[in-house]
């Protein structure tokens, strides 16, 4: 807990507001726009995003804690039912969800499945429905897809948005910050995100990874920070290794003569920079490790749960 600024007459609001949707339904790039920074990572493909993140915004006198969680889909490997279950874990802590559903897809099978289990929670949490991506469809549908999911469940609110463009969020962040319980703030003041800088820089990685590379292979990798050294000179040493689960990946993340993993390493550094407002020295380095997908220490590091015994 935090004092307030004394600039706020009258009382402060604080919660936790989740954002669940399908994989690709623009939850991170809602969580970095009302956050106004880079907090969780993007990509055009589908399950990005394998952990929960926490991302701070304030408004008027309300703190609003955005938890980004990954997608909900039909899990099938360990680190499928993990990544499922802490969207889920996200979704009942939170003060109040919002059910991302892109304008183009409309009430998916996906999105069926989704409203199924909020219902079988029988939680007293309040859902608002978010209809993202309005930029791709024309105006005229929305009216409809609207009262169709309405039909589907009892939202307290709907909200049509372009989390990209920018398109309705005013009215979205203004509703939260009114609708949040009274509260002293959660964090201080000048805090935008609740992750170890170790971890952002591992996720930053692991995003330029996933831009650059193909199929499965961004599916079968993850990224640790291994050592971060602050430097006399204000700089940062952060060494990273990248770990793949065969051997035949290896060569395909470095590239040929290393270009690919060295493109990487640029394009990350570059970010990391940007983020930590300092330079940063980064050292990649990529390891075969077969087994990382059922091996608990790289669950933890994700901040996943391992399930123990369900491969
Ligand atoms: N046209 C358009 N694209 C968007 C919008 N919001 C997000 N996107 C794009 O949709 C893709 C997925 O966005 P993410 O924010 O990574 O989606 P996510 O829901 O976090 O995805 P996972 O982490 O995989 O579950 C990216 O290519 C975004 O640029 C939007 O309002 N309009
Ligand atoms: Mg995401």
């Amino acid at each position: 807990m935090t004092d307030t600024n004394p600039a706020i007459t009258g009382p402060t609001r604080a919660g936790f507001v989740a954002l669940i949707g399908e994989p690709n339904a623009g939850k991170s790039t809602l969580l970095n726009q009302m956050v106004g920074a880079k907090v969780s990572i993007v990509t055009h493909k589908v399950q990005t995003t394998r952990a929960r993140i926490r991302g701070i915004a304030l408004h008027d006198a309300a703190q609003i804690v955005f938890v980004d969680t990954p997608g909900i889909f039909r899990p099938r490997r360990r680190l499928d039912r993990s990544m499922v279950a802490a969207a889920w874990g996200g979704a009942s802590d939170a003060d109040i969800i919002l059910l991302l559903v892109e304008a183009h897809r409309g009430l998916s099978d996906g999105v069926v499945a989704i409203i199924d289990s909020l219902k079988s929670l029988d939680s007293k949490t309040p859902v608002a429905l978010v209809i993202n991506k309005i930029d791709r469809v024309k105006a005229e549908s929305l009216l409809a897809l609207s009262a169709e999911l309405n039909a589907a469940y009892p939202f307290v609110q709907t909200f049509m948005i372009s989390a990209e463009k920018g398109y309705g969020c005013d009215q979205l962040r203004d509703w939260l910050a009114e609708t949040l319980p009274e509260s002293p703030w959660l964090y201080p003041e000048d805090q935008i995100a609740d992750l170890p800088m170790r971890m952002i820089a591992a996720e930053i990685t692991r995003e330029k990874l996933t831009l650059r590379l193909h199929e499965e292979i961004p599916y079968q990798l993850t990224v640790e920070t291994e050592a971060w050294e602050e430097r006399k000179d204000g700089s940062a040493r952060v060494d990273q290794i990248v770990y793949v689960s065969r051997p035949g990946h290896k060569g395909i993340v470095l590239g040929k003569g290393g270009e690919t993993i060295k493109a990487v390493g640029q394009a990350a550094r570059a970010e990391m920079e940007e983020f930590m407002g300092r330079r940063v020295h980064l050292f990649l380095q990529v390891k075969v490790r077969e087994n990382w997908l059922d091996e608990a220490e790289r669950y933890n590091e994700m901040g996943l749960d391992f399930r123990d015994g369900d491969a």
